[in-house]
Protein backbone atom coordinates (compact mmCIF):
# COMPACT_ATOMS: atom_id res chain seq x y z
CA UNK A 1 0.00 0.00 0.00
CA UNK A 2 1.61 3.74 -0.91
CA UNK A 3 1.90 5.38 2.05
CA UNK A 4 -1.29 7.96 1.38
CA UNK A 5 -3.64 5.04 1.15
CA UNK A 6 -1.56 3.81 4.75
CA UNK A 7 -1.87 7.21 6.08
CA UNK A 8 -5.44 7.41 5.24
CA UNK A 9 -6.19 4.32 6.86
CA UNK A 10 -4.85 4.71 9.90
CA UNK A 11 -6.65 8.26 10.24
CA UNK A 12 -10.23 7.53 8.93
CA UNK A 13 -11.43 5.53 11.96
CA UNK A 14 -11.28 8.54 14.57
CA UNK A 15 -12.98 10.50 11.83
CA UNK A 16 -15.63 8.42 12.08
CA UNK A 17 -16.39 8.34 15.72
CA UNK A 18 -15.75 12.39 15.90
CA UNK A 19 -18.47 12.74 13.36
CA UNK A 20 -20.59 9.74 14.41
CA UNK A 21 -20.49 10.56 18.33
CA UNK A 22 -20.48 14.73 17.06
CA UNK A 23 -24.17 13.50 15.83
CA UNK A 24 -25.49 11.03 17.83
CA UNK A 25 -25.07 13.58 21.07
CA UNK A 26 -25.53 16.70 18.94
CA UNK A 27 -28.06 15.94 16.75
CA UNK A 28 -31.00 17.73 17.08
CA UNK A 29 -29.30 21.11 18.00
CA UNK A 30 -30.41 24.17 16.30
CA UNK A 31 -27.66 25.62 14.47
CA UNK A 32 -28.99 27.85 11.75
CA UNK A 33 -32.20 29.23 10.68
CA UNK A 34 -33.59 29.52 6.82
CA UNK A 35 -35.21 33.10 5.79
CA UNK A 36 -37.34 33.05 2.45
CA UNK A 37 -34.63 35.20 1.20
CA UNK A 38 -32.30 32.45 1.68
CA UNK A 39 -34.28 30.23 -0.35
CA UNK A 40 -34.67 32.64 -3.34
CA UNK A 41 -31.04 33.91 -3.27
CA UNK A 42 -29.12 30.61 -4.01
CA UNK A 43 -29.09 29.65 -0.33
CA UNK A 44 -26.58 31.89 0.37
CA UNK A 45 -24.90 31.61 3.98
CA UNK A 46 -26.92 28.35 4.73
CA UNK A 47 -24.90 26.23 7.29
CA UNK A 48 -25.98 22.67 5.77
CA UNK A 49 -22.75 21.27 4.33
CA UNK A 50 -19.88 19.84 5.82
CA UNK A 51 -16.35 20.21 4.58
CA UNK A 52 -13.11 19.41 6.11
CA UNK A 53 -10.78 19.71 3.65
CA UNK A 54 -10.66 23.44 3.59
CA UNK A 55 -12.60 26.74 4.81
CA UNK A 56 -12.99 30.32 4.18
CA UNK A 57 -14.12 32.74 6.54
CA UNK A 58 -15.58 36.07 4.99
CA UNK A 59 -12.47 38.34 6.38
CA UNK A 60 -9.55 35.75 5.72
CA UNK A 61 -10.02 34.11 2.60
CA UNK A 62 -8.78 30.36 1.90
CA UNK A 63 -7.65 28.17 4.70
CA UNK A 64 -6.75 24.61 3.86
CA UNK A 65 -6.91 22.18 6.88
CA UNK A 66 -6.43 25.02 9.17
CA UNK A 67 -2.99 26.83 7.17
CA UNK A 68 -3.76 30.34 5.33
CA UNK A 69 -3.47 29.78 1.64
CA UNK A 70 -0.62 32.68 2.05
CA UNK A 71 1.74 30.32 4.18
CA UNK A 72 1.40 27.68 1.55
CA UNK A 73 2.28 29.47 -1.36
CA UNK A 74 5.51 27.68 -1.57
CA UNK A 75 4.63 24.59 -1.41
CA UNK A 76 4.20 21.80 -4.48
CA UNK A 77 0.47 20.92 -5.53
CA UNK A 78 1.22 17.47 -4.65
CA UNK A 79 1.74 18.44 -1.05
CA UNK A 80 -1.33 20.18 -0.77
CA UNK A 81 -3.46 16.77 -2.20
CA UNK A 82 -2.02 15.21 0.53
CA UNK A 83 -2.73 18.28 3.35
CA UNK A 84 -6.51 18.25 2.02
CA UNK A 85 -7.07 14.26 1.96
CA UNK A 86 -5.23 14.08 6.16
CA UNK A 87 -4.71 17.34 7.49
CA UNK A 88 -1.28 17.13 7.58
CA UNK A 89 1.73 17.94 5.90
CA UNK A 90 3.86 14.78 3.67
CA UNK A 91 7.01 14.23 4.87
CA UNK A 92 9.88 14.07 2.61
CA UNK A 93 9.34 10.48 2.06
CA UNK A 94 5.66 10.91 2.12
CA UNK A 95 5.70 13.38 -1.11
CA UNK A 96 8.34 11.47 -2.98
CA UNK A 97 6.45 8.36 -2.51
CA UNK A 98 2.82 10.40 -3.98
CA UNK A 99 4.92 11.35 -6.69
CA UNK A 100 6.07 8.28 -7.88
CA UNK A 101 2.30 6.73 -7.31
CA UNK A 102 1.04 9.00 -9.27
CA UNK A 103 3.46 9.06 -12.65
CA UNK A 104 2.58 5.00 -12.79
CA UNK A 105 -0.65 6.10 -12.88
CA UNK A 106 0.39 9.37 -15.68
CA UNK A 107 -0.56 7.35 -19.13
CA UNK A 108 -3.01 8.23 -20.99
CA UNK A 109 -5.46 5.88 -22.92
CA UNK A 110 -5.38 5.94 -26.66
CA UNK A 111 -9.19 5.91 -26.40
CA UNK A 112 -9.43 9.09 -24.61
CA UNK A 113 -8.17 11.11 -27.35
CA UNK A 114 -9.63 9.18 -30.29
CA UNK A 115 -12.97 10.79 -28.26
CA UNK A 116 -10.91 14.44 -28.27
CA UNK A 117 -9.90 14.11 -32.28
CA UNK A 118 -13.25 13.55 -32.72
CA UNK A 119 -14.78 16.42 -31.61
CA UNK A 120 -15.69 19.44 -33.57
CA UNK A 121 -12.86 21.59 -33.82
CA UNK A 122 -14.61 24.74 -32.29
CA UNK A 123 -15.44 22.99 -29.09
CA UNK A 124 -14.97 24.66 -25.58
CA UNK A 125 -12.02 23.58 -24.14
CA UNK A 126 -13.83 22.96 -21.18
CA UNK A 127 -15.95 20.92 -22.89
CA UNK A 128 -13.52 18.72 -24.28
CA UNK A 129 -11.62 18.05 -20.94
CA UNK A 130 -14.80 17.18 -19.06
CA UNK A 131 -15.48 14.68 -21.94
CA UNK A 132 -12.13 13.43 -21.42
CA UNK A 133 -12.94 12.92 -17.78
CA UNK A 134 -16.55 11.34 -18.37
CA UNK A 135 -15.21 8.67 -21.48
CA UNK A 136 -12.26 7.32 -18.44
CA UNK A 137 -15.68 6.07 -16.19
CA UNK A 138 -14.99 2.77 -17.66
CA UNK A 139 -11.73 2.71 -15.44
CA UNK A 140 -13.72 3.50 -12.01
CA UNK A 141 -12.70 0.88 -9.58
CA UNK A 142 -15.34 2.32 -7.42
CA UNK A 143 -17.91 0.97 -9.56
CA UNK A 144 -16.26 -2.36 -9.84
CA UNK A 145 -16.04 -2.79 -6.47
CA UNK A 146 -19.44 -1.59 -5.73
CA UNK A 147 -21.06 -3.71 -8.27
CA UNK A 148 -19.28 -6.79 -6.62
CA UNK A 149 -20.65 -5.90 -3.24
CA UNK A 150 -18.20 -3.85 -0.99
CA UNK A 151 -18.87 -2.88 2.93
CA UNK A 152 -19.80 0.88 3.15
CA UNK A 153 -17.16 1.58 5.20
CA UNK A 154 -14.43 0.02 2.64
CA UNK A 155 -16.12 3.10 -0.33
CA UNK A 156 -13.05 5.47 0.53
CA UNK A 157 -10.34 3.13 -0.47
CA UNK A 158 -11.58 2.65 -4.09
CA UNK A 159 -12.63 6.34 -4.51
CA UNK A 160 -9.16 7.25 -3.29
CA UNK A 161 -8.07 4.63 -5.76
CA UNK A 162 -10.07 6.22 -8.87
CA UNK A 163 -9.13 10.21 -7.46
CA UNK A 164 -5.17 10.04 -7.71
CA UNK A 165 -6.23 7.59 -11.42
CA UNK A 166 -7.51 10.76 -12.57
CA UNK A 167 -4.92 13.35 -10.89
CA UNK A 168 -2.63 11.45 -12.25
CA UNK A 169 -3.95 11.97 -15.67
CA UNK A 170 -4.92 15.64 -16.02
CA UNK A 171 -1.90 17.07 -16.77
CA UNK A 172 -1.13 14.88 -19.60
CA UNK A 173 -5.18 15.50 -21.05
CA UNK A 174 -5.16 18.90 -20.03
CA UNK A 175 -2.20 19.88 -22.18
CA UNK A 176 -3.55 17.27 -24.79
CA UNK A 177 -6.80 19.44 -24.84
CA UNK A 178 -4.45 22.39 -25.60
CA UNK A 179 -1.95 21.34 -27.89
CA UNK A 180 -4.81 19.73 -30.48
CA UNK A 181 -7.23 22.49 -29.68
CA UNK A 182 -5.24 25.32 -30.61
CA UNK A 183 -3.55 23.59 -33.09
CA UNK A 184 0.00 23.42 -31.55
CA UNK A 185 1.07 20.22 -32.92
CA UNK A 186 1.80 17.23 -31.56
CA UNK A 187 1.52 16.40 -27.39
CA UNK A 188 4.82 16.16 -25.96
CA UNK A 189 5.69 13.67 -23.57
CA UNK A 190 6.14 13.57 -20.46
CA UNK A 191 9.09 14.64 -18.28
CA UNK A 192 9.27 12.21 -15.86
CA UNK A 193 12.03 13.94 -13.50
CA UNK A 194 9.68 16.80 -13.21
CA UNK A 195 6.81 17.36 -10.43
CA UNK A 196 3.00 17.14 -11.36
CA UNK A 197 2.62 20.99 -11.74
CA UNK A 198 6.31 21.32 -13.60
CA UNK A 199 5.15 18.35 -16.15
CA UNK A 200 1.75 20.07 -17.02
CA UNK A 201 3.91 23.24 -17.97
CA UNK A 202 6.27 21.19 -19.81
CA UNK A 203 3.86 19.28 -22.07
CA UNK A 204 1.87 22.34 -22.39
CA UNK A 205 4.92 23.41 -24.79
CA UNK A 206 4.44 27.55 -24.24
CA UNK A 207 7.37 28.13 -22.44
CA UNK A 208 10.91 26.76 -21.47
CA UNK A 209 11.26 29.57 -18.89
CA UNK A 210 11.78 27.90 -15.25
CA UNK A 211 9.27 30.96 -13.95
CA UNK A 212 6.38 29.40 -16.37
CA UNK A 213 6.72 26.25 -14.09
CA UNK A 214 6.68 28.09 -10.94
CA UNK A 215 3.47 29.94 -11.85
CA UNK A 216 2.09 26.75 -13.04
CA UNK A 217 3.32 25.19 -9.51
CA UNK A 218 1.71 28.52 -7.42
CA UNK A 219 -1.74 28.22 -10.11
CA UNK A 220 -2.44 24.67 -9.34
CA UNK A 221 -2.11 25.30 -5.32
CA UNK A 222 -3.92 28.51 -5.21
CA UNK A 223 -7.16 27.04 -7.07
CA UNK A 224 -6.63 23.89 -5.26
CA UNK A 225 -9.80 24.09 -3.26
CA UNK A 226 -12.54 26.96 -1.63
CA UNK A 227 -14.56 24.93 0.50
CA UNK A 228 -17.39 22.87 -0.02
CA UNK A 229 -20.84 25.49 -1.24
CA UNK A 230 -19.25 27.20 -4.07
CA UNK A 231 -20.90 25.42 -7.61
CA UNK A 232 -18.25 23.02 -8.51
CA UNK A 233 -17.54 21.56 -5.30
CA UNK A 234 -21.11 21.37 -3.93
CA UNK A 235 -22.39 19.70 -7.78
CA UNK A 236 -19.65 17.66 -7.37
CA UNK A 237 -20.37 16.65 -3.63
CA UNK A 238 -24.05 16.02 -4.69
CA UNK A 239 -23.78 13.78 -7.72
CA UNK A 240 -20.96 11.56 -5.58
CA UNK A 241 -23.91 11.39 -2.85
CA UNK A 242 -25.73 8.92 -5.10
CA UNK A 243 -22.37 6.90 -4.71
CA UNK A 244 -21.44 7.75 -8.48
CA UNK A 245 -17.93 7.44 -9.03
CA UNK A 246 -15.45 10.27 -8.67
CA UNK A 247 -15.37 10.43 -12.76
CA UNK A 248 -19.12 11.12 -12.84
CA UNK A 249 -18.68 13.57 -9.56
CA UNK A 250 -15.61 15.36 -11.21
CA UNK A 251 -17.12 15.91 -14.26
CA UNK A 252 -20.10 17.22 -13.13
CA UNK A 253 -18.64 19.77 -10.48
CA UNK A 254 -16.25 21.25 -13.81
CA UNK A 255 -19.39 21.63 -15.80
CA UNK A 256 -20.44 24.13 -13.35
CA UNK A 257 -17.16 25.32 -13.44
CA UNK A 258 -17.08 26.06 -16.16
CA UNK A 259 -19.51 28.46 -15.94
CA UNK A 260 -19.01 32.69 -16.27
CA UNK A 261 -19.74 33.49 -12.83
CA UNK A 262 -17.94 30.60 -11.82
CA UNK A 263 -14.50 29.44 -13.17
CA UNK A 264 -14.97 30.73 -16.55
CA UNK A 265 -14.35 34.41 -14.97
CA UNK A 266 -10.59 34.09 -15.48
CA UNK A 267 -11.76 34.01 -19.43
CA UNK A 268 -13.88 36.92 -19.07
CA UNK A 269 -11.27 38.73 -16.75
CA UNK A 270 -8.35 38.99 -19.21
CA UNK A 271 -10.86 39.92 -22.13
CA UNK A 272 -11.90 42.71 -19.97
CA UNK A 273 -7.90 43.56 -19.25
CA UNK A 274 -7.34 43.56 -23.05
CA UNK A 275 -10.12 45.21 -24.01
CA UNK A 276 -8.88 48.18 -21.79
CA UNK A 277 -5.14 48.38 -22.89
CA UNK A 278 -6.65 47.67 -26.41
CA UNK A 279 -8.54 51.20 -26.31
CA UNK A 280 -6.12 52.93 -24.34
CA UNK A 281 -2.96 51.90 -26.00
CA UNK A 282 -1.42 50.56 -22.92
CA UNK A 283 -2.04 50.86 -19.02
CA UNK A 284 -5.34 53.52 -19.26
CA UNK A 285 -4.89 56.51 -16.50
CA UNK A 286 -6.94 56.10 -13.47
CA UNK A 287 -9.90 58.50 -14.87
CA UNK A 288 -10.29 57.01 -18.23
CA UNK A 289 -10.08 53.54 -15.85
CA UNK A 290 -13.08 55.08 -14.04
CA UNK A 291 -15.08 55.92 -16.72
CA UNK A 292 -14.70 52.24 -18.49
CA UNK A 293 -15.70 50.85 -15.31
CA UNK A 294 -18.63 52.93 -15.24
CA UNK A 295 -19.16 51.93 -18.83
CA UNK A 296 -19.08 48.42 -17.95
CA UNK A 297 -21.33 49.07 -15.10
CA UNK A 298 -23.82 51.13 -17.26
CA UNK A 299 -24.24 48.29 -20.09
CA UNK A 300 -25.58 45.69 -17.58
CA UNK A 301 -22.64 43.92 -17.16
CA UNK A 302 -20.86 42.44 -14.53
CA UNK A 303 -16.69 43.62 -14.10
CA UNK A 304 -15.15 40.24 -13.87
CA UNK A 305 -12.25 39.30 -11.03
CA UNK A 306 -14.85 41.55 -8.23
CA UNK A 307 -16.81 40.35 -6.11
CA UNK A 308 -17.13 37.44 -4.22
CA UNK A 309 -20.14 35.51 -2.59
CA UNK A 310 -18.63 34.46 0.40
CA UNK A 311 -15.55 36.89 0.85
CA UNK A 312 -15.41 40.19 1.90
CA UNK A 313 -11.74 41.09 1.48
CA UNK A 314 -9.56 41.07 -1.31
CA UNK A 315 -8.68 37.29 -1.40
CA UNK A 316 -5.38 36.43 -0.69
CA UNK A 317 -4.88 34.21 -4.05
CA UNK A 318 -5.10 37.36 -5.50
CA UNK A 319 -2.10 38.99 -3.49
CA UNK A 320 -0.06 36.00 -4.26
CA UNK A 321 -0.94 36.61 -8.06
CA UNK A 322 -0.20 40.06 -8.07
CA UNK A 323 3.01 39.66 -5.94
CA UNK A 324 4.21 37.18 -8.91
CA UNK A 325 3.87 39.73 -11.54
CA UNK A 326 5.31 42.53 -9.60
CA UNK A 327 8.27 40.22 -9.18
CA UNK A 328 8.85 39.29 -12.68
CA UNK A 329 6.89 41.32 -15.05
CA UNK A 330 6.61 44.83 -13.61
CA UNK A 331 7.18 46.65 -16.99
CA UNK A 332 4.36 44.49 -18.72
CA UNK A 333 1.38 47.12 -19.47
CA UNK A 334 -1.40 43.79 -18.82
CA UNK A 335 0.44 43.42 -15.79
CA UNK A 336 0.16 46.85 -15.30
CA UNK A 337 -3.76 47.51 -15.79
CA UNK A 338 -4.43 44.85 -13.59
CA UNK A 339 -2.57 46.29 -10.68
CA UNK A 340 -4.07 49.80 -11.93
CA UNK A 341 -7.48 47.96 -11.73
CA UNK A 342 -6.91 47.15 -8.60
CA UNK A 343 -6.58 50.54 -7.54
CA UNK A 344 -9.86 52.13 -9.03
CA UNK A 345 -12.19 49.34 -9.52
CA UNK A 346 -12.78 48.89 -5.92
CA UNK A 347 -13.77 52.32 -5.06
CA UNK A 348 -16.50 52.25 -8.74
CA UNK A 349 -18.33 48.91 -7.06
CA UNK A 350 -17.99 50.67 -3.57
CA UNK A 351 -19.74 53.88 -5.56
CA UNK A 352 -22.62 51.78 -7.38
CA UNK A 353 -23.11 50.12 -3.77
CA UNK A 354 -24.64 47.00 -5.35
CA UNK A 355 -21.97 44.34 -5.09
CA UNK A 356 -21.25 42.88 -1.28
CA UNK A 357 -17.72 42.65 -2.09
CA UNK A 358 -15.99 44.75 -4.22
CA UNK A 359 -12.76 43.34 -3.81
CA UNK A 360 -11.24 41.17 -5.98
CA UNK A 361 -11.23 37.36 -6.49
CA UNK A 362 -8.70 34.83 -7.26
CA UNK A 363 -9.73 35.31 -11.30
CA UNK A 364 -8.73 39.42 -11.88
CA UNK A 365 -4.82 38.45 -11.56
CA UNK A 366 -4.10 34.84 -12.79
CA UNK A 367 -4.93 35.50 -17.04
CA UNK A 368 -2.43 38.20 -17.02
CA UNK A 369 0.32 36.23 -15.64
CA UNK A 370 -0.55 33.47 -18.62
CA UNK A 371 -0.97 35.40 -21.42
CA UNK A 372 2.62 37.17 -20.15
CA UNK A 373 4.35 33.50 -20.90
CA UNK A 374 2.29 33.31 -24.25
CA UNK A 375 -0.93 31.53 -23.43
CA UNK A 376 -3.22 34.10 -25.12
CA UNK A 377 -5.92 31.60 -25.88
CA UNK A 378 -7.98 32.59 -22.99
CA UNK A 379 -10.81 29.77 -23.51
CA UNK A 380 -8.61 27.60 -22.48
CA UNK A 381 -7.78 29.23 -18.88
CA UNK A 382 -10.65 27.35 -17.14
CA UNK A 383 -9.05 24.24 -17.80
CA UNK A 384 -6.26 25.43 -16.02
CA UNK A 385 -8.57 26.15 -12.91
CA UNK A 386 -10.04 22.49 -13.56
CA UNK A 387 -6.56 20.61 -12.95
CA UNK A 388 -5.75 22.22 -9.33
CA UNK A 389 -9.74 22.18 -8.62
CA UNK A 390 -10.21 18.19 -9.33
CA UNK A 391 -7.53 18.14 -6.28
CA UNK A 392 -9.97 19.94 -3.93
CA UNK A 393 -12.99 17.73 -5.72
CA UNK A 394 -11.33 14.39 -5.07
CA UNK A 395 -9.72 14.99 -1.45
CA UNK A 396 -13.63 16.43 -0.48
CA UNK A 397 -15.03 13.08 -2.28
CA UNK A 398 -12.75 10.68 -0.73
CA UNK A 399 -13.57 12.69 2.94
CA UNK A 400 -17.06 12.03 2.69
CA UNK A 401 -16.63 8.61 1.18
CA UNK A 402 -14.33 7.75 4.56
CA UNK A 403 -17.32 9.02 7.30
CA UNK A 404 -19.97 7.14 5.24
CA UNK A 405 -21.74 10.66 4.28
CA UNK A 406 -25.68 9.61 3.13
CA UNK A 407 -27.02 10.89 -0.14
CA UNK A 408 -28.00 14.62 -0.40
CA UNK A 409 -32.04 15.40 -0.27
CA UNK A 410 -32.68 19.25 0.85
CA UNK A 411 -36.70 20.03 0.52
CA UNK A 412 -38.41 21.89 -2.17
CA UNK A 413 -41.78 23.33 -2.08
CA UNK A 414 -43.67 25.52 -4.82
CA UNK A 415 -43.90 29.55 -4.22
CA UNK A 416 -47.50 28.70 -3.10
CA UNK A 417 -46.13 26.97 0.06
CA UNK A 418 -43.73 29.59 0.87
CA UNK A 419 -46.27 32.47 0.26
CA UNK A 420 -48.64 30.34 2.50
CA UNK A 421 -45.63 29.95 5.31
CA UNK A 422 -44.61 33.66 5.06
CA UNK A 423 -48.36 34.67 6.01
CA UNK A 424 -47.72 32.70 9.05
N1 LIG B 1 -19.53 43.80 -11.15
C1 LIG B 1 -20.76 44.32 -11.20
N2 LIG B 1 -21.76 43.99 -10.36
C2 LIG B 1 -21.48 43.10 -9.42
C3 LIG B 1 -20.21 42.53 -9.27
C4 LIG B 1 -19.21 42.90 -10.19
N3 LIG B 1 -17.99 42.37 -10.19
N4 LIG B 1 -20.24 41.67 -8.23
C5 LIG B 1 -21.50 41.70 -7.73
N5 LIG B 1 -22.26 42.57 -8.47
C6 LIG B 1 -23.68 42.81 -8.35
C7 LIG B 1 -24.44 41.51 -8.59
O1 LIG B 1 -24.56 41.24 -9.99
C8 LIG B 1 -25.75 41.78 -7.89
O2 LIG B 1 -26.51 42.61 -8.75
P1 LIG B 1 -28.12 42.42 -8.87
O3 LIG B 1 -28.63 42.67 -7.51
O4 LIG B 1 -28.50 43.43 -9.89
O5 LIG B 1 -28.33 40.99 -9.31
C9 LIG B 1 -25.31 42.63 -6.70
O6 LIG B 1 -24.01 43.16 -7.04
C10 LIG B 1 -25.19 41.83 -5.43
O7 LIG B 1 -24.36 40.71 -5.67
P2 LIG B 1 -23.49 40.07 -4.48
O8 LIG B 1 -24.41 39.56 -3.44
O9 LIG B 1 -22.42 41.02 -4.06
O10 LIG B 1 -22.73 38.90 -5.25
P3 LIG B 1 -23.26 37.41 -5.48
O11 LIG B 1 -22.93 36.61 -4.28
O12 LIG B 1 -24.65 37.38 -5.98
O13 LIG B 1 -22.33 36.96 -6.71
C11 LIG B 1 -20.32 36.80 -7.92
C12 LIG B 1 -20.96 36.73 -6.55
C13 LIG B 1 -18.88 36.32 -7.84
C14 LIG B 1 -21.07 35.88 -8.90
C15 LIG B 1 -20.37 38.26 -8.41
O14 LIG B 1 -19.61 39.07 -7.55
C16 LIG B 1 -19.89 38.44 -9.85
O15 LIG B 1 -20.68 38.26 -10.77
N6 LIG B 1 -18.58 38.79 -10.05
C17 LIG B 1 -18.01 38.89 -11.36
C18 LIG B 1 -17.74 37.51 -11.92
C19 LIG B 1 -16.59 36.84 -11.20
O16 LIG B 1 -15.55 37.43 -10.96
N7 LIG B 1 -16.78 35.55 -10.84
C20 LIG B 1 -15.72 34.75 -10.22
C21 LIG B 1 -15.92 34.55 -8.76
C22 LIG B 1 -14.83 33.70 -8.17
C23 LIG B 1 -15.02 32.29 -8.59
O17 LIG B 1 -15.96 31.60 -8.23
N8 LIG B 1 -14.16 31.79 -9.38
O18 LIG B 1 -14.32 30.56 -9.82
Amino acid sequence: MARLQQRMAEIIPAMRDEIRSLVKEHGNKVIDQVTIGQVYGGMRGIKALTCDTSEVPPEKGLIIRGIPIKELTGRLPEEIFWLLCTGELPSKGDLEDLQQDLRKRSRVPQYVWDVLEAMPPDSHPMAMFDTAILVMERESVFRKRYTEGMKKDEYWAPTLEDSLDLLAKLPGIAAGVYRLRFKKGDRINADTNLDWAGNYAHMLGISDKPEFKDLMRLYMVLHSDHEGGNVSAHTCHCVASALSDAYYSVSAGLNGLAGPLHGLANQECLGWILMVVEKFKGAPSDEDLRKFAWDTLNSGKVIPGYGHAVLRITDPRFDAFLAFGKQHMPEDPIYQTVAKVFDIVPKVLTEQGKAKDPWPNVDAASGCLLYHYGMTEFDYYTVLFSVSRAMGMCSQLVVSRAWGEPIERPKSLPTAKFKNLALK
